[in-house]
């Protein structure tokens, strides 16, 4: 138990369709991962973090489970994947499964059998009759499509569905549901799963289907986001199923403000043992992700410091399948991708909390190269083009809320090699390859003693041997337009921690003269009063 709820704790996120293809057909696979497990355990992580490999459709890459207890085929079979957790726990690593149970894939059995009239199955999802002609109520939909489909072929009754018409939600207010979500639970931590990822879970109980408030987007989430009943469910799962196994979690937490997130997470409550919470990925944004202006930076000192403050302990991100690469957000970032991702990997290693990394970003991989349209295969980012046609938005802009946002940016292949398609598949990848790879990729890293990977590894060993670092408190020293200071301290000893957050040379605030010694640099030769472009550094008292 104690294991994983370790403040040692080093998580890596492998979105498995992107990381290594072993058979040839284009898509990652079990065997890709079992493959590379000396590699990330030389890296020093040792929790691994696994987007869905259940059996899908694909609709949403997985997100759609159509079976919690198989394995998706393309991906391999259940004994891959017994395999998988019985190597990575011969390396000191436990596997995070993503736990989808806002929704099921409408190819789930469950779904299937409503469709054919089983009530028992009927009662799992959400349908209701329309009202007078129109949909049930007026909310809104993540995917930017409607969230009510026709329940078959019926003439007036919809299901809801908040993400794809292929991912029905389920009716939480069933208590059947909660029993089957159990049996899932305890099916995988019988297979020696150390936890779960749990997607979207703050929104799985919704309080009524009643309108919502008109807004921008996502009309009705007043009606679902953080209910008694969420929380109910969360405290139920944790007592009765996860603690006996000591199973981790950790919850995508959509919407979360302060107070919402520590009702989720404040140990006392008992419910999940962090959340990733999304403020500081939206300090760029303009009410909506698909509007982004230049990255602030003391937006995003403004924004972890008053995280870091408020709750006593959380899961700590840049990066994951859903997010743009987080130094291609720089908008000076020039020629400095291997500054910035150094200086990101410091940044990740000193906050407090739970570090997650994502898969390609202890080598700098940036966004995708995408040309047009076609090279992109994310459903979010197709229906939110389409819905912007529909707004007559001019074509230039369309592209460019694509380019910039789309998921598919951190979704691109692994770049192992500088070879064919990175050394990530021998046949045909399932999404366009970056062509920085040639510069970019792990054997370079590897044949690099100062590169970006040496780097995140020398942080990750430092991160997990230091207790300053993995326990002590957290203060903010100063905020400024291109530099971060912050304090982390335990038992009369302390660091202070230097980021310079932009592509120019930047003062060291006076208030970071109290530390004198020199303890790590990412730069080469550290200036005496300055810092290079995106420096970290880290200093001693
Ligand atoms: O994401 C939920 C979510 O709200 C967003 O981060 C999502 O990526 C989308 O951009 C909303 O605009 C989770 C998963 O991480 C995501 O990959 C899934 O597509 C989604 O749930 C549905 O399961």
């Amino acid at each position: 138990m104690e294991r994983y709820h370790s403040s040692r704790n080093i998580v890596y996120q492998i979105y498995p369709r992107s990381f290594k293809d072993t058979t040839g057909n284009g898509v990652g696979d079990i065997r890709g991962i079992i493959s590379k497990l000396d590699y990330l355990a030389d890296l020093g992580i040792n929790t691994i973090w696994l987007s869905p490999v259940y059996k899908s459709p694909n609709d949403d890459n997985g997100y759609d489970i159509a079976d919690y207890k198989a394995i998706q085929p393309e991906f391999g079979t259940m004994e891959d994947f017994e395999e998988l957790v019985a190597e990575a726990k011969a390396r000191g690593i436990g596997i995070l499964m993503d736990l989808v149970i806002n929704h099921t894939s409408d190819e789930h059995e469950w779904f299937q059998k409503a469709l054919a009239g089983d009530p028992k199955y009927r009662d799992y999802y959400i349908i209701r009759k329309g009202k007078n002609g129109k949909l049930p109520n007026n909310w809104g939909n993540f995917f930017a499509e409607c969230p009510w489909t026709k329940f078959g072929d019926s003439e007036d009754e919809y299901y809801l569905h908040l993400f794809s018409k292929k991912q029905p939600d389920l009716n939480w207010h069933n208590p059947a549901v909660l029993e089957e979500v159990k049996d899932i639970l305890r099916f995988w931590l019988e297979k020696g799963v150390a936890g779960f990822r749990c997607d979207v879970i703050n929104v799985i109980y919704k309080n009524s289907l009643e309108n919502g408030r008109p807004k921008p987007i996502l009309t009705g989430s007043e009606h679902y986001l953080s209910t008694e009943g969420c929380h109910e469910i969360l405290r139920t799962l944790r007592k009765e199923v996860l603690e006996p196994y000591g199973a981790v979690t950790v919850g995508e937490t959509v919407f979360v403000d302060v107070p919402k997130a520590l009702d989720l997470c404040a140990p006392e409550r008992k419910e999940l043992d962090m959340v990733f919470s999304f403020e500081h990925m939206e300090v760029d944004q303009v009410i909506v992700k698909w509007f982004k202006t230049k990255l602030v930076p003391r937006k995003l000192m403004a924004c972890l410091t008053k995280w870091q403050k408020a709750l006593p302990w959380n899961a700590i991100y840049f990066e994951n399948h859903d997010q743009p690469r987080f130094i291609s957000r720089f908008a000076d970032l020039g020629p400095y991708r291997r500054e910035a991702s150094k200086m990101m990997a410091g940044l990740l290693m000193t906050l407090r909390g739970t570090p997650f990394l994502y898969e390609g970003q202890e080598i700098g991989m940036e966004n995708g190269d995408f040309k047009d349209l076609s090279e992109v295969m994310d459903i979010e980012s197709h229906n939110v083009h389409a819905m912007a046609k529909s707004l007559h938005l001019p074509a230039g802009i369309r592209w460019k809320m694509i380019q910039r946002t789309s998921r598919d940016n951190a979704r691109t292949p692994m770049q192992w090699t500088a070879g064919p398609n990175a050394g990530f598949t021998d046949g045909t990848p399932w999404l366009k390859v970056n062509g920085n790879h040639t510069e970019v990729n792990v054997e370079a890293e590897l044949a690099d003693p100062q590169g970006v990977r040496a780097f995140w590894k020398t942080m990750i060993a430092l991160r997990k041997s230091n207790a300053v670092l993995a326990e002590g408190d957290f203060r903010s020293v100063y905020e400024g337009s291109k530099v971060y200071a912050f304090e982390r301290s335990k038992d009369g000893k302390s660091f202070l921690i230097l980021c310079n957050l932009s592509s120019k040379t930047a003062r060291i605030p006076a208030a970071a003269r109290a530390w004198k010694t020199l303890f790590l640099s990412s730069c080469d030769a550290p200036l005496q009063n300055e810092l290079s472009p995106f420096e970290f550094r880290l200093l001693e008292n």
